[in-house]
């Protein structure tokens, strides 16, 4: 059964560029020859089948039929809203190329490609996910895609299929992962072209040429919905602080997003944190001095975002993390017996420098044990886990009563804690990524039909309305560089963090002080289906500034 709403949506008609109007049999306009973010020679060494690729720019052509092509597709990485779409689109498009045209999705993530799990979908699989969040269609995972053995059993799984593309939807690792693929297809002759698709709620995953993940808007709006209706709760009852972490595994893109939307007391922003040196005590005495500045307007209430990265933006902290992560590795098997998280925390504490002891006890004990916690498949800890808003709202607290006890505060403290992730990452696409991802899914049909690999799709002039957005390819080397990953330096694509002195942050920081002691909250309300093109045909602040 399927609720009114999906009923309704399922007959959206995407917006499409102009020129993806008449079919992903476009005109290719090549720009001029590329090169990498940094670590030139590097890259180029590393890539040199597909390196220096020009960037490609889409028009409208007569609409010609096209050899038809068989492709397989691979949802990667964590949930974003507009996938299905991605898919949608991408079938529209070969479709368009010629009817004849297949399309196969790996389920569950690129371990559908190598164990050979797939589905081909049909025009009724695909009609049935039109518009809808999640990943469900083909579910997604996080295995990388990175050793010749893989690549070449997935080359032998594509070929049986006749697959002749493949088109990976992910994030930066996922697309990295892809960029290795193309180039060692491509080295080896296999004739198999891959393209890639930014998608993540992160918003980590832009540059000049790829204004904006997917799954960004809807996320944030989504959280921006419920951190309004907090706002809206705190301002009536007047008695509680809540205390909101919002995902974002790195960038604190999201947390910046849904200040800008809602306007709290506080939003802690990772990257100042990193930038300014700060410690955790300065976080928090940073934090009690707005909850005691507005408890000396009689406001013992508000709202403070937290970004979920946080902890990882720490200067102490981090240098903390990287030495247990190496603890943890060297000491694997001894620490897989000991019993009880008790015990992790102990064996670790005997074994930290005199520093990372210092600041590893000085955390609550449950933060002690979350980071003691399994690392992902990528070495990261899952900040996902670490429950840093219960940390802070604790911490804030004792601070509070110091402050009391010198006679600085005079207040009353009560906290509400929450952690916004999950909730937003499968929401029904907003207008904005039911067309962004639709146009997405179309041009990497697009980019098939012209015979390229190792290329991004690339969909941009975003804030100009779909009629005018740009559609092309970008080579995906072109966004990378070297970073020293897991004891190595290894070829990745860049990853878009919080700029400081960009204009989204720019903007926060110039009413910041402001929201702090008053309270201006903004309630968004609900993503908008259907209505005005005013509430529904929105982009991001973020997108909105950095364009403005
Ligand atoms: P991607 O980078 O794969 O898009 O995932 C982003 C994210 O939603 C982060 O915000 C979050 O830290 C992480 O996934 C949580 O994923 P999981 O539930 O797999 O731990």
């Amino acid at each position: 059964m399927i609720s009114a709403l999906q009923k309704a949506r399922a007959s959206y008609a995407p917006k499409l560029p102009v020129a993806l109007r008449n079919g992903a049999a476009v005109k290719v306009v090549e720009g001029a020859p590329t090169t990498a973010v940094a670590d030139v020679e590097k890259i180029r060494n590393l890539f040199a089948a597909t390196f220096g690729s020009p960037v490609l720019t889409f028009e409208p052509a007569a609409g010609e039929s096209r050899p038809a092509v068989n492709v397989g597709v691979i949802l990667s990485g964590g949930q974003a809203p507009g996938g299905h779409n991605v898919i949608a689109g991408l079938f529209d498009g070969i479709k368009s190329l010629n009817p004849e045209s297949r399309l196969f999705g790996f389920l569950k993530g690129p371990d559908g490609l190598v164990k050979n799990e797939y589905q081909e979908l049909t025009a009724d699989t695909i009609d049935a996910y039109r518009n809808t969040g999640g990943f469900d269609m083909i579910g997604s995972g996080r295995t990388k895609l990175e050793t010749e053995e893989q690549f070449e059993t997935a080359l032998k799984n594509c070929r049986e299929l006749n697959i002749n593309a493949l088109v990976i939807i992910g994030g930066d690792d996922s697309n990295t992962n892809a960029c290795l693929l193309a180039e060692y297809y491509k080295k080896n002759n296999c004739g198999i072209q891959v393209i890639g698709c930014p998608k993540t709620i992160d918003g980590d995953l832009k540059n000049e040429w790829i204004e904006t993940s997917f799954g960004f808007d809807t996320a944030c709006r989504v959280y921006s919905e419920l951190i309004g209706n907090i706002g809206r709760d705190a301002n009536s009852a007047k008695k509680y602080w809540h205390f909101i972490k919002l995902m974002g595994r790195s960038a604190s893109h999201i947390a910046l997003e849904c200040a800008l939307q809602t306007h709290p007391n506080a939003a802690i922003i990772s990257e100042e944190v990193a930038e300014k040196g700060m410690t955790l005590k300065e976080i928090v005495d940073y934090l009690a001095g707005i909850v005691a500045a507005r408890a000396a307007k009689k406001c013992n209430f508000g709202v403070a975002l937290i970004p979920e990265g946080l902890i990882e933006f720490v200067p102490e902290v981090k240098k903390l993390i990287a030495e247990l992560n190496d603890l943890l590795a060297a000491n694997a098997d001894a620490f897989a017996q000991l019993a009880d998280a008790e015990a992790k925390v102990n064996f670790v504490a005997a074994r930290l420098s005199e520093a990372g002891a210092a600041v590893f006890t000085s955390l609550p004990a449950g933060i002690q044990a979350q980071l003691c916690n399994d690392r992902d498949p990528h070495g990261n800890v899952q900040v996902s886990l670490i429950e840093t808003e219960k940390m802070l709202a604790q911490m804030v607290g004792a601070r509070l009563k110091e402050m009391a006890a010198e006679g600085k505060y005079n207040g009353k403290f009560n906290t509400q804690t929450h952690f916004f992730g999950y909730e937003g990452r499968c929401a029904a696409p907003s207008n904005f990524d039911a067309d962004y991802c639709y146009s997405l899914g179309y041009t990497a049909a697009a980019l098939i039909g012209a015979g390229r690999t190792g290329y991004m799709a690339s969909v941009r002039n975003n804030t100009r309305g779909a009629d005018n957005w740009i559609v092309g390819g970008i080579p995906i080397t072109m966004m990378m560089n070297m970073e020293h990953r897991h004891g190595a330096d290894k070829p990745v694509i860049r990853k878009a963090l919080v700029e400081l002195d960009g204009k989204p942050f720019a903007a926060f920081a110039a009413v910041r002080e402001q929201w702090a002691v008053e309270t201006d909250y903004v309630y968004p309300g609900p993503i908008q289906y259907f209505g005005p093109s005013e509430v529904c045909d929105l982009v991001t602040k973020t997108l909105e500034l950095e364009k403005a």
